[in-house]
C-alpha cells in the first residue's frame, strides 16, 4: 500500500537547494553582486512618486535598468507601528498570486497618515516620511534603497546591499536534462542551471545577472558591537537563535526551507523545512525587536549571514528571502520590544483563539485504542491510579478503511455511548480527521464533494487522485469557499454520525501528505480555485483544512462551543484555528531536547498553544526518559502523550513504581497551574504573547539569554530548565537577575554573581523557579478533570522580589463558551505592598475592553446555570528580607485570619474566604 520505502529516513528525497532553480539562482545572485560590487539595478521612477500623507501611502514604479521591467512598488505606514512593503510587476505576463492575505490577515490592515514627508532633491538623495511613534522611513530611489528607523536608530534595511530580484515571468523553453536530476515527478527547474553550464565562467556570471532573478530580502543593521540575533521561519529541528548558512562560520550548507512536508522520521538540527512553515522572523538586539513576515504561501529559502563592518566593527546580520512565485508584501514591526512585536504581529495575523480549559490539561493518546473495551480499560485504569487526564484520542484504525467521519463498526459499535461515558467525568474525546478522502463512490463524503466539484484539480483539469492511508484518494481544496463550507458541514452532528458534542478534532497529514507525490506532497502544477497553481498555495493549504474544521465545530455548536482543532501543517495565522503539534519525534533524549527550541519558535512566530508528542513518537522510551518527557511537558503549552502503532504500551503506570507516581505527580504539577495556565492563554488570546517564552523574551537586555534554547519562562513567572541528560545528577540553570525561588520548597535561592547555578535533579526533582515579585494562582485539590475543578478554591503563591512586593493576574471564565466576550469573565489583579511594619494585598479588577466590564461579581452566579468559583482558600507569602520576620496579625475588613509560620519563612494563610473577581484588601501586621 505504501510506496517502497516511505518507512525509512530519506532526506535525500527532499530538495535540497541546488536543486531548487529558484533557490540556486538567488543565492549565485548574491554571490555575483558580492564579486562584482556593483549597484543594484532597480531605481524608483522619479516622476511616478505619489505620496497621500494622510493615508500614509507613497506609490511608485520601479524600474530594473538591465531588463527594463518595471514593477509597482507600494509603502504604506500602517496602525500599531507596522511598514508594508509591495512589489509587483506592472504588467507581468502571468498574474501573480497575490490573495494569501485573505487567508492570513484578519482584515484590510489600516494606515495611519505620514505625519511628515520631506521629498529627496534628487533620486541619490533620501526622501523622509515621519510616522507612528518616533518611526520614519528614508527611502532613496536611485538605487531603490529603504531604511526604516525607530528613536533615530536604524533597525531594518531593505536591499541595503543591492540583493533585491525579481524575477519576472518567463515562457520555459524545453528543458534538457540537469546536471542534478529533478527529483521525481517534479517539474523541473533545470533550465537556467543547464544553459549556465554550457558558458564560460564570466558568461554565466553575465548571464545570471541578467536572468538569474530573484525577489525577496530583509536587512537590517543595528548600531554597536554587539551581535543581533534572529529567531522564527518555523518548522525546523534547529536551534533558537538560527543559524548562519551563508558567509562566514557557516553552520548549515543549505539556507532554511520553508515548504510544508510529511517527513518521516525528521533529522535533528537541520535547516530542512518540516510540516509547517511561519515566513515570519524577530530580530532582537539590546534594546530593540523588530519583526517582520513575507506574506507568501510559496516555496521559500531563507539565508541567514552575519558579517562584521570592518570600519565600525559593527555586526550586522543579512537575512536573504526567495519564494518561488507570488508577490513580494512584507510587514515589518517595528516593536520596541518582543511583546510589541507580538502584539503588533497578531494585530495583522490575528490572536491566537482562546482555548477550552480541557485543552490545556492532560490528553492521552496513541496510534490507537483499538476498540470500545480498550478505551474503558484506559479511562478506568486513570481513575483508579488517580491520574487526572481529560481527553482520549483515538487515531485513524478507528474508521471504517480510513474514511473519516465514520467508525469501525467492529471495533466501535456505540461511539456516542463511548463518549458519553467519559462526559460523566467531564472528559472529551477527539478523533482524527486527515483531508485525503477515499476515492470510493460508497464513501459519502467522496461522493458528495465530487458531486459538487470540490477536489483539487490535476494539471490536466482532471481531479488529481493520490496515494494515501485509505489507498486511491483526492483533497478537497480548501481554498475554495465552497469546499470549506462543504467540510465544516460534516461536523454537523446530523452528518457525522457517532459525534457528540463532546467529541472534537484532530487534522494530521494536511501539508498535504501524498505518499505518490514529489517529496510526499502534492505536485506543484496541480490547480486550485480561480485558477492557481497548488506552488502559490502549498504552504497554506493545511491551516485551510484546520480552519474549515474550527467553522465546522462552531456550526455544530450554533456558535456556542469553542472549537479545539490540532492540526499539524500551519501557516501564518494558524493561530486563530487551535493548536499544532512537531509531528513524528523519536523516543529519544536529543529529540525531547530539541522539542524546546522548536516549540520556543513557534511561539514567538504566533501560535502559542503547542507542544511535542510526550514520550516520543517512534521507538519505545525507556521509564526515565519518558518521566522527564513528563515533568517537561506538564510546563509546555500542549500537553499529550502520544505513540506509534507499533511500539509498546506507556500509559503513566505501565512502567510501574517509581515511576507511576512520579509520572501522576507531574501530570498533577499540570493540574495545579491550570488556573494560571489559562490566564496565559488569554493573555495570548488578547496580545499575542507567547504562553512559552524564551528567555530574551522576558529579559531582553540580558543578553546572556539570547541564544537560550534548553530554558524558558512559562509565562512571566516560571522558569523551566529541561532535563535532557540521562546520567548527569544535576543541571546547570541561568538565573538572571533578580530574586529566584525553588518551585516546590520555596526556599528563595542564592543567585551567584554570574547568575549560574547547579540544580539537583534526583528523578522527583523538575528544575522549575519562581520568579521573584510575582504571584502565582493554583488550584490544589486533585479530581479527575479539569472540569470537575471548575468551582474549586485558589491559593495564592506570594513570592516577594527584593523590594518585598509581588503581583500577579488571574483570568477565568465557565472554560467552554463565548460568554466572556459579554462580560462573563473574571480577570483581576491582585498586588502585595509592604510599608514599614505593615503590608497590604490587594485586589483589583482589570476591564477588558474588548470584552466589556466584567458583570461576574459572587452574586452573578446566583443568576446563571454556571459558577465557576473564585474563592480564595490559602495564600503562602515567603521571601520578607528580615530573618525571624514576625507576622502578627492578617485581617480582611474587620475579619482576623489565621495563620501559621512554616519552614524557611514561609507563612500561610488561611482561609480568606475573598472572591477573586471582587475588589477588595487583606492587611499584614508584623513585628
Ligand atoms: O495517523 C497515524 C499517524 C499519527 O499517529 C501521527 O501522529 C502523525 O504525525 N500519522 C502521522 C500518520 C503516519 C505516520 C507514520
Amino acid at each position: 500500500m505504501l510506496p517502497a520505502g516511505y518507512f525509512t529516513v530519506k532526506e535525500h528525497e527532499f530538495k535540497k537547494c541546488r536543486q531548487s532553480g529558484f533557490c540556486v539562482r538567488q543565492r549565485a545572485y548574491s554571490d555575483l553582486v558580492d564579486l562584482k560590487k556593483e549597484p543594484t539595478p532597480y531605481k524608483i521612477l522619479r516622476e511616478t512618486v505619489s505620496v497621500q500623507k494622510d493615508n500614509g501611502v507613497l506609490t511608485c514604479e520601479v524600474l530594473n535598468q538591465l531588463s527594463n521591467i518595471k514593477y509597482n512598488f507600494k509603502l504604506e505606514a500602517l496602525e500599531n507601528q507596522t511598514v508594508r512593503i509591495r512589489l509587483e510587476e506592472k504588467d507581468p505576463k502571468k498574474k501573480q498570486y497575490a490573495s494569501v492575505g485573505n487567508f492570513s490577515l484578519v482584515e484590510e490592515p489600516k494606515s495611519t497618515p505620514f505625519k511628515t514627508y520631506v521629498k529627496a532633491k534628487s533620486e541619490t538623495e533620501f526622501s523622509i516620511l515621519e510616522f507612528g511613534k518616533n518611526a520614519k522611513m528614508l527611502l532613496q530611489e536611485n538605487p531603490l534603497l529603504l531604511t526604516l528607523k525607530v528613536n533615530e536608530v536604524s533597525v531594518f534595511t531593505f536591499n541595503e546591499k543591492g540583493y533585491l530580484h525579481y524575477e519576472h515571468h518567463r515562457e520555459k523553453a524545453t528543458v534538457k536534462n540537469s546536471e542534478e536530476p529533478a527529483l521525481k515527478n517534479e517539474d523541473s527547474p533545470g533550465m537556467e542551471e543547464v544553459l549556465a553550464e554550457e558558458l564560460s565562467e564570466k558568461e554565466k556570471l553575465e548571464k545570471e545577472l541578467k536572468e538569474k532573478l530573484e525577489f525577496g530580502m530583509w536587512e537590517e543593521s543595528f548600531e554597536g558591537n554587539t551581535d543581533s540575533k534572529k529567531y522564527g521561519i518555523p518548522e525546523h529541528a534547529s536551534s533558537f537563535n538560527l543559524k548562519n548558512t551563508r558567509g562566514n562560520d557557516v553552520a548549515y550548507s543549505e539556507p532554511y526551507r520553508l515548504y510544508n512536508f510529511d517527513v518521516f522520521e525528521y533529522i535533528l538540527d537541520s535547516p530542512m523545512g518540516l510540516y509547517g512553515s511561519i515566513p515570519f522572523m524577530m530580530g532582537h538586539k539590546k534594546g530593540n525587536t523588530v519583526g517582520m513576515f513575507w506574506m507568501n504561501s510559496a516555496e521559500m529559502w531563507v539565508d541567514i549571514e552575519r558579517e562584521v563592518e570592518l570600519k565600525t566593527r559593527a555586526k550586522q546580520t543579512v537575512t536573504h528571502w526567495s519564494a518561488e512565485s507570488g508577490i513580494l508584501d512584507l510587514f515589518v514591526m517595528l516593536g520596541p520590544t518582543p511583546r510589541e512585536v507580538s502584539s503588533q504581529y497578531t494585530s495583522l495575523t490575528g490572536k491566537p483563539a482562546l482555548p477550552q480549559l480541557f485543552a490545556i490539561a492532560y490528553h492521552q493518546c496513541r496510534w490507537n485504542y483499538n476498540d470500545e473495551a480498550d478505551v474503558k480499560e484506559v479511562n478506568a485504569k486513570f481513575d483508579e491510579y488517580e491520574i487526572p487526564y481529560d481527553v482520549l484520542w483515538l487515531d485513524i484504525e478507528h474508521t471504517d478503511g480510513k474514511k473519516y467521519f465514520t467508525w469501525d463498526e467492529v471495533k466501535f459499535p456505540t461511539p456516542q455511548e463511548m463518549q458519553n461515558n467519559l462526559a460523566k467525568t467531564g472528559r472529551k474525546m477527539v478523533t482524527i480527521i486527515d483531508p485525503h478522502l477515499k476515492k470510493d463512490d460508497n464513501y459519502y463524503v467522496s461522493k458528495e464533494a465530487k458531486a459538487l466539484d470540490l477536489f483539487v484539480k490535476n494539471k490536466d483539469g482532471g481531479d488529481f487522485e493520490g496515494w494515501c492511508w485509505p489507498g486511491n484518494s483526492q483533497w478537497l481544496d480548501y481554498t475554495d469557499p465552497k469546499a470549506r463550507k462543504f467540510w465544516a458541514e460534516q461536523f454537523k452532528f446530523e452528518s457525522y454520525k457517532g459525534s457528540t458534542s463532546s467529541l472534537y478534532t484532530w487534522n494530521d497529514m494536511n501539508e498535504p501528505s501524498v505518499f505518490s507525490g514529489p517529496e510526499t506532497t502534492m505536485p506543484k502544477d496541480n490547480i486550485h480555485y480561480e485558477g492557481w497553481e497548488h506552488r502559490d498555495v502549498h504552504n497554506v493549504y493545511g491551516m485551510l483544512q484546520q480552519r474549515a474544521t474550527f467553522e465546522g465545530h462552531l456550526l455544530r455548536s450554533s456558535n456556542l462551543d469553542r472549537p479545539f482543532v490540532l492540526s499539524r501543517a500551519f501557516f501564518l495565522g494558524t493561530q486563530r484555528y487551535g493548536a499544532i503539534w512537531t509531528g513524528d519525534n523519536f523516543a529519544k533524549w536529543d529529540h525531547m531536547e530539541a522539542s524546546v527550541p522548536m516549540l520556543l519558535t513557534i511561539g514567538v512566530s504566533g501560535v502559542t498553544f503547542s507542544g511535542a508528542d510526550v514520550g516520543g513518537f517512534f521507538g519505545n522510551p525507556d521509564p526515565l526518559l519518558l518521566l522527564r518527557w513528563y515533568q517537561l511537558a506538564a510546563f509546555q503549552p500542549f500537553f499529550r502523550a502520544h505513540a506509534h502503532i507499533d511500539t509498546k504500551r506507556r500509559e503513566p503506570w505501565i512502567f510501574g513504581e517509581p515511576y507511576t507516581t512520579l509520572i501522576r505527580n507531574a501530570i498533577r504539577s499540570r493540574y495545579r497551574i491550570l488556573p494560571y495556565l489559562y490566564t496565559l492563554n488569554f493573555e495570548a488570546n488578547l496580545h499575542g504573547w507567547p504562553v512559552m517564552r524564551p528567555m530574551m523574551y522576558e529579559f531582553p537586555e540580558d543578553y546572556f539569554v539570547y541564544d537560550m534554547g534548553d530554558q524558558y519562562m512559562l509565562g512571566d513567572t516560571i522558569l523551566v530548565k529541561a532535563v535532557v541528560n540521562e546520567t548527569s545528577p544535576s543541571v546547570k540553570v541561568y538565573l538572571p537577575q533578580g530574586k529566584w525561588y525553588d518551585y516546590t520548597e520555596f526556599n528563595a535561592i542564592d543567585r551567584p554573581k554570574d547568575g549560574l547555578i547547579n540544580y539537583d535533579t534526583p528523578t522527583d526533582k523538575i528544575p522549575i523557579f519562581l520568579r521573584g515579585g510575582s504571584i502565582l494562582t493554583r488550584r490544589e485539590r486533585m479530581r479527575r478533570s479539569s472540569s470537575l475543578m471548575k468551582r474549586d478554591p485558589y491559593t495564592f503563591y506570594i513570592a516577594l522580589d527584593d523590594l518585598e512586593l509581588a503581583s500577579g493576574k488571574i483570568y477565568t471564565d465557565d472554560g467552554h463558551t463565548f460568554n466572556h466576550l459579554k462580560g462573563s469573565y473574571i480577570y483581576s489583579e491582585f498586588e502585595f505592598k509592604i510599608n514599614g511594619n505593615s503590608g497590604k494585598l490587594s485586589s483589583k479588577n482589570l476591564l477588558v475592553k474588548e470584552f466589556g466590564a466584567s458583570k461576574v461579581t459572587k452574586n452573578y452566579f446566583k443568576n446563571q446555570d454556571v459558577d465557576f468559583g473564585g474563592r480564595l482558600e490559602r495564600i503562602v507569602i515567603f521571601g520578607f528580607k528580615k530573618p525571624n520576620f514576625k507576622l502578627v496579625e492578617v485581617k480582611v475588613e474587620n475579619k482576623i485570619l489565621s495563620f501559621k509560620k512554616e519552614k524557611n519563612e514561609v507563612f500561610v494563610i488561611k482561609d480568606p474566604a475573598v472572591f477573586i473577581g471582587e475588589e477588595w484588601e487583606i492587611s499584614f501586621k508584623f513585628e
